[in-house]
């Protein structure tokens, strides 16, 4: 395979899906505009530069890791709920799932949640990062239906020297004793403001950074709501930052329940504890129940 399929920002679904089932990645060009990109340098490049490198070799003893992201910015609405990697996690992720109540044969759509957030910024002389599945966190089967839809927008160009993402195109497909070659990877190579989209069972890992520059990649990861997160949003956010977001972003970053009925507050929607902070003194309404 020459390298990974490319679209721009506004193609379609439907071909986004097709690709992403097939070869489990894609990389939409300009999935971000130069405005939203110089926000998030500015809110997060601070943090960036006080970070010391990780310190194991799995991280990476040449890599800054930032995390805790939505805490940091409030500019993050256009990039997870871009249409192509929003759209494309939830007709992936969220199909209808039967079961029986008594003699009632009902269908429960799980919902998607935000589950792990980082900068990683690979800097000269960091080596290949081992090849992983991100599902594996989940202890997940394969093959067998996705579990996480993950993005990494580029902050900087990604080149093939500088440390792109390094992916095994359609390794979701292998099953769970083939182990991943270095020889059958290739780099993300894409300029900064375009994303890698990949699906959690598809082997990858960072590249080697051969150059001078750093290479900076935000990733955020999509999972299954009925899954844990993989960073604790709850203590990650604070309240008032959640609150800055608009509801589906609130929404995906856990205040929310996966039906039939998994993260209720009060026996209620975990959204509306949210509500009653914006309004104090509004008390708790039933939600609609599934
Ligand atoms: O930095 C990258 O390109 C990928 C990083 C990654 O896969 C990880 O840290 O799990």
């Amino acid at each position: 395979m020459a390298g990974l399929t490319r679209v721009g920002p506004d193609a379609d679904l439907d071909e986004v899906v097709e690709i992403l089932e097939r070869d489990g990645a894609i990389i939409v060009e300009n999935l971000a505009d130069d405005t939203t990109l110089a926000a998030l340098w500015d809110d997060f490049g601070p943090a960036l530069e006080a970070c010391e490198y990780s310190q194991d070799w799995y991280n990476g003893k040449r890599t800054r890791r930032v995390s805790s992201l939505f805490a940091r910015t409030t500019h993050l609405t256009p990039v997870v709920t871009h249409p192509l990697y929003l759209g494309a996690a939830r007709r992936i992720m969220q199909k209808p799932v039967p079961m029986w109540l008594g003699k009632s044969r009902v269908e429960m759509t799980p919902t998607i949640q935000i589950s792990g957030t980082q900068l990683i910024q690979l800097h000269s002389g960091q080596g290949k990062q081992p090849l992983h599945r991100d599902d594996a966190l989940h202890l997940r089967r394969h093959p067998g239906p996705t579990s996480r839809v993950q993005l990494m927008l580029a902050m900087s160009e990604f080149t093939a020297a500088n440390g792109g993402t390094m992916v095994i195109p359609g390794s979701h497909h292998w099953d769970d004793e083939r182990a991943p070659e270095a020889t059958e990877a290739i780099p993300t190579e894409m300029p900064a403001g375009s994303g890698l989209i990949w699906l959690g069972g598809v082997y990858h890992g960072g590249g080697r950074n051969d150059t001078d520059t750093p290479r900076t990649g935000m990733t955020i990861a999509l999972d299954l709501g009925n899954l844990r997160q993989e960073e604790n949003q709850y203590l990650a956010v604070p309240k008032e930052t959640v609150l800055a977001y608009p509801e589906e972003v609130r929404r995906l970053l856990g205040y929310d329940r996966c039906p039939p009925g998994l993260g209720w507050y009060e026996m209620e929607d975990p959204y509306l504890a949210l509500e009653t902070d914006e309004r104090p003194g509004v008390p708790l309404t039933p939600a609609v129940r599934v």
